[in-house]
């Protein structure tokens, strides 16, 4: 399964109308609050010119590209960690992603209503993010109680963990997200276990009208800036009427140039978000198949083999790699083999983005 991204925001804000555009599956869009009300799931294939290249030299294969699953969830309300709008059984969704797209409204439009009234992009920032931060709140303080009794009678493997969730209670309570604060290595198991929904990594979204970036727009990127991640600008409605009236990405490639729109949204949301989530890119030649695998930064070649085969990290012995662009410079592997340009590497090489790896297994 590849990296799950869920569409969070406030109710009417065009969560719908981005899911349609990043993944032309035709989600419901009304011009009314909770028109969503069960998550829409779409897996979309992460466009990738590299990878189109490389195909090229081996057209006989099957070009596989790696996937991102995109989740629509309803809107949230301010009381959405206690019950309100649709309440708690979203939260548990955005639970399950591994990143939070943050989905404000920048369109102006009377006819589409707003549930706070006028258009204010900090303010509907700061709604979501405070009932993020009041169900994590909720979830650490239970964590808590259940431990005092235990901490009361002396138990002090327990009192560390205890004062762990009260630190993080702490950062919380003064509106600072879990992503914020400082962990020790033997803090962070405990943090896998409660999942938190302010430890995952946002991105903003700012869904503005057809006529593209605005002053609110610029407000998001400001917002999203200070909180030490970034803002992709996406025209909506336009970008999900493109995908609607155009069969094959050729075509849709026209219609964006037409309205001076040179990367999709989709294409700017998978950058920055590789960009946010530290992610690389290797590809296999080997098979039947030209194929794109994503891993985080940092991962050594047996456990990105481990991707492929589950016995590859065991097997491993070692992996051969060539930087993409010299393959399809050269042609062929042979040829990068001549030239000595194939690098043998051991089970302590850190994959690079853009490598293509052969592993050699025993
Ligand atoms: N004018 C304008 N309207 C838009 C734009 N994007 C979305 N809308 C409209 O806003 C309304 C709500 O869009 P949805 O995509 O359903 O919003 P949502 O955030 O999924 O809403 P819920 O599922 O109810 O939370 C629809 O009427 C859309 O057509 C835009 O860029 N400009
Ligand atoms: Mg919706």
């Amino acid at each position: 399964m590849g990296f799950s991204c869920g569409l969070v925001g406030l109710p009417n804000v065009g969560k719908s109308t981005i899911f349609n555009a990043l993944t032309s599956a035709g989600a419901k869009v009304e011009n009314y609050p909770f028109t969503t009300i069960d998550a829409n799931v779409g897996v979309v294939a992460v466009p990738d010119p590299r990878l189109d290249q490389l195909h090229k030299l081996f057209p006989e294969k099957k070009k596989i590209p790696t996937t991102l699953h995109f989740t629509d969830i309803a809107g949230l309300v301010k009381g959405a960690s206690e019950g309100q709008g649709l309440g708690n059984q979203f939260l548990a969704e955005i639970r399950n992603v591994d990143a939070i797209v943050h989905v404000v409204r920048c369109f102006e439009d009377p006819n589409v209503v707003h549930v706070d009234g006028a258009l204010d992009p900090q303010r509907d920032i700061e709604i979501i993010e405070t009932e993020l931060m009041l169900k994590d709140l909720e979830t650490i303080e239970k964590r808590a109680r259940a431990l005092a009794s235990r901490v009361k009678v002396g138990d002090k493997s327990i009192k560390a963990e205890h004062d762990f969730y009260l630190r993080l209670q702490e950062a919380l309570a003064h509106g600072k997200p879990i992503r914020s604060v400082a962990l020790h290595e033997h803090e962070r198991p405990l943090l896998k276990e409660l999942n938190p929904l302010t430890l995952k990594p946002v991105l903003f979204a700012a869904n503005v009208g057809d006529a593209g970036e605005n002053e609110f727009s610029k407000t998001v990127e400001k917002l999203a800036a200070a909180r030490g991640t970034l803002a992709v600008i996406i025209r909506g409605r336009l970008e999900a009427e493109v995908v609607e009236a155009a069969e094959t990405e050729e075509e849709r490639r026209v219609f964006r140039h037409e309205w001076g729109i040179e990367e999709s949204g989709l294409e700017r949301l998978i950058r920055a978000g590789y960009e946010l989530l530290q992610l690389v890119t290797f590809y296999t030649t080997d098979g039947p198949e030209v194929r794109a695998w994503t891993v985080p930064q940092g991962t050594h070649a047996p456990q990105a083999g481990a991707k492929i085969h589950t016995d590859f990290a065991e097997r491993f012995v070692q992996c051969e790699v060539a930087r993409w662009d010299e393959l399809v410079k050269e042609g062929s592997p042979a040829k990068l083999r001549e030239k000595g340009h194939l690098y043998r590497h051991g089970e302590k090489y850190l994959v690079q983005d853009g490598d293509v790896i052969h592993f050699v297994v025993a």
